[in-house]
């Protein structure tokens, strides 16, 4: 009997290719996002027995509860949840920034992740099944501009170690990827879909690719069952860290 993962945000990105990889690899995928044309087309081009569309909100919990009860039996049971829906908004420093950007990201990011979560952990307990959590580089890592964004990944980085906590001896994992920069729909939607700025931000830098992050998710999900990655970490050779800055008088 093949596994089922969940694969939220899945419309674009890493998610999108998680559920093609993981499809190709035998599993069965249910897809999620709120572009039903894009879960339709991505329905289609896997093949309706392999994979089952489910579009919501992931910030409104009582759609995504919903959406997820409906489910057919056949897709019900599942054995890996890819918590990966999430986005930033804006690059502007904390003081001109938005705040309902702030909250949306908080909303998706955070309370999003946080209830499809506590919905599906009974069903994971239940099958000794798995969670991966993308957090980001942004957790660990300052930079400006990344203020909320850095703290919500923060969030999911330390959730994901204390739900490794709770579920102690129930065989669920619990893991938390921090990717650094990879190409995908996500500085298009973090600059309000500038894509001379997503452009000029990935050109000549040899970023990660979604597909790169999609094979590292196979991995850690089929590794021998007594293995648990609490946290990979994952950057493209052309990125790194830059030195502390200081201001000074007068500047
Ligand atoms: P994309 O923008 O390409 O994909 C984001 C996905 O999240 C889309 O499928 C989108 O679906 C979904 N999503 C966003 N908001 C919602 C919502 N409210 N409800 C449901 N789904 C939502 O970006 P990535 O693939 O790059 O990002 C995936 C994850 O990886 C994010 O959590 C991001 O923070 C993280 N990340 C990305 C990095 C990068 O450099 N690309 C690096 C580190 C982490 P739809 O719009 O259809 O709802
Ligand atoms: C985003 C990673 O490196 O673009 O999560 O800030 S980076």
């Amino acid at each position: 009997m093949s596994k089922t993962v969940l694969v939220t945000g899945a419309t674009a990105g890493f998610g999108a290719a998680a559920a093609r990889l993981f499809v190709k690899n035998g599993w069965r995928a249910v897809v999620t996002g709120r572009r039903a044309d894009r879960i339709r087309a991505l329905v289609e081009e896997l093949g309706p027995g392999k994979v089952c569309g489910s579009v919501f909100d992931i910030r409104d919990s009582a759609a995504m509860g919903t959406a997820l009860d409906a489910l057919p039996s056949s897709f019900a049971g599942i054995d890996l949840l890819i918590n990966n829906a999430g986005l930033a908004l804006g690059t502007a420093p904390a003081f001109k920034a938005d705040l309902d950007q702030w909250r949306q990201m908080v909303d998706t990011n955070i309370t999003g992740l946080m209830a499809i979560t506590h919905k599906m952990l009974p069903g994971l307990i239940e099958r000794r099944g798995a969670i991966i959590n993308i957090s980001s580089v942004a957790a660990s890592y300052p930079y400006p501009g990344g203020n909320t964004y850095g703290g919500t990944k923060a969030f999911v980085r330390q959730f994901s170690l204390g739900l490794r906590s709770d579920l102690h001896g129930t065989g669920v994992r619990v893991t938390s990827i921090e990717p650094g920069m990879a190409e995908t729909e996500f500085t298009l939607v973090r600059t309000g879909g500038n894509q001379e700025a997503s452009d000029t931000l990935y050109g000549g830098a040899n970023p990660m690719t979604a597909e790169d992050i999609a094979n590292t998710l196979y991995w850690v999900a089929t590794l021998p069952p007594h293995i648990n990655i609490n946290a990979l970490e994952l950057m493209p050779v052309s990125q790194s860290w830059a030195g502390f800055q200081v201001a000074r008088a007068g500047t």
